[in-house]
């Protein structure tokens, strides 16, 4: 999660990224929620807010949070404006993947990236041998995330999660962070203004949340404390421990870029549509560069996040790991090309479409409707592209003769304005 008060403007776009469904909100939750008692959960909006902060209280109390650390950290504690009047931004947009890497992967981030690579060469391959977790993904996480350090958000931590658990509808999400946070200031010895993040409470380096700092945190260099905001040992040592509980396989690549060939039956293409590397290679699918597709373990399925005419990614099972740091499909992209390019490998080899335009909320309602009047789609026009649309999009590209990508391309939204007005 990202503070929205930062000059880099990846971070206003991330929150409005999505694919999908998924937005960068989803950043480093955890896999099973924080164990708390759920009736205190549900009585958490029954009150206002200093009985929210209140009920808290008891919570981290349960949790085994001492009360010399909870009661004075949580006293007085106001709701913060600032984070309800981020909260309540909502995504105006469908980023186009052009836009999203223009903006995630600059010639600086990579130039840094690679300065930063060398820089840290020896304490990056010592965390690798450790957690198997590449050098080069380890620095593009950390420039995605913060600009390998220079922007990490200047928001108190507990107070933005308490106002979030009291304040919004994601209370047992936010109220066990808030426990969360409690028990870090407590372990780590640190004041409640120390503990300083995004408006939506990720902190440091990597940008972790407080439920991730307590499972997945390393003191890596051994000085009894983990700090994730000026300790590189700590960084890198946290977030591979994190990557590598979440099945990050050792020296695997996140995706390949690849070759669709001429006439492919683009309904093989779906998040779900997993398949060997024999089998696409059956289907003639190849390496951008034009080499045959390498062995892979497990099945992969195929990602055209703009259409036929951009550049085609094959998933391999560390993107998934990717995911579950970030549930973004172009957030996941985002980071194997970043990491490809630190390593010394060129950018992309076929651009996304210039022409490709972000979607506005009432441009994709309009373009639902409009499928609807067609009989070729029976969901709500709910302005978000999912796989429901897409495959409604695929069916009228069928039936007018256009390649079945299920994009809305500007070629494919114009035939559709043609075809219902
Ligand atoms: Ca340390």
């Amino acid at each position: 999660m990202k503070t929205t008060r930062s000059p880099d403007p990846l971070l206003s776009l991330l929150l409005l990224a999505g694919l999908a469904g998924c937005t960068a909100q989803a950043q480093n939750q955890p896999p099973a929620p924080v164990n708390s008692p759920p009736d205190a959960v549900r009585q958490i909006h029954a009150a206002d807010f200093p009985g929210c902060v209140q009920n808290i209280l008891t919570m981290a109390s349960r949790e085994g949070i001492p009360l010399a650390v909870a009661r004075p950290a949580l006293e007085g504690l106001t709701p913060d404006q600032r984070v309800l009047d981020l909260d309540a931004r909502q995504p105006e947009f469908t980023l186009t993947l052009g836009r999203y890497l223009t903006n995630a992967i600059s010639a600086e981030r990579v130039a840094k990236g690679r300065q930063m690579l060398g820089q840290h060469r020896a304490l990056l391959q010592a965390v690798e041998r450790d957690y198997g977790v590449q050098p080069e993904y380890l620095v593009a996480f950390w420039g995605l995330e913060s600009g390998y350090g220079t922007f990490m958000g200047d928001f108190p931590v507990l107070r933005s999660v308490v106002t979030l658990a009291c304040r919004t509808r994601r209370a047992q999400f936010f109220a066990g962070e808030a426990v969360e946070a409690l028990r870090i200031l407590g372990a780590q010895q640190m004041q409640p203004a120390q503990l300083r993040g995004s408006w939506a409470g990720a902190m440091g380096n990597t940008q972790f949340m407080p439920s991730t700092f307590t499972r997945f945190g390393v003191d890596r260099d051994g000085d009894g404390r983990i700090d994730l905001w000026r300790n590189l040992p700590d960084v890198f040592g946290s977030s591979a421990n994190f990557l590598n509980k979440s099945g990050w396989k050792r020296g695997q690549h996140s995706h390949i870029e690849v070759t669709l060939p001429q006439g492919f039956a683009y309904d093989k293409i779906d998040l779900n549509e997993e398949r060997g590397a024999r089998e696409w290679r059956a289907l003639g699918v190849t390496q951008s560069d034009g080499r045959p597709l390498p062995d892979f373990a497990d099945r992969a399925a195929i990602a055209i996040p703009a259409g036929h005419r951009g550049p085609a990614f094959l998933m391999l099972p560390n993107f998934k790991t990717v995911m579950i740091w970030n549930r973004s499909v172009l957030y996941a992209i985002s980071v194997g090309v970043l990491a490809r390019q630190i390593g010394g490998e060129p950018g992309l080899l076929r651009e996304p479409p210039a022409d490709d335009q972000p979607l506005s909320r009432e441009a994709a309602i309009d373009l639902q409707q409009r499928l609807i009047r067609l009989s070729l789609y029976t969901d709500e026009a709910d302005g978000l592209i999912g796989p429901k649309t897409r495959a409604s999009i695929r069916a009228f590209q069928i039936r007018s003769g256009l390649i079945a990508d299920g994009h809305p391309s500007p070629e494919t939204q114009a035939r559709l304005r043609a075809a219902a007005p």
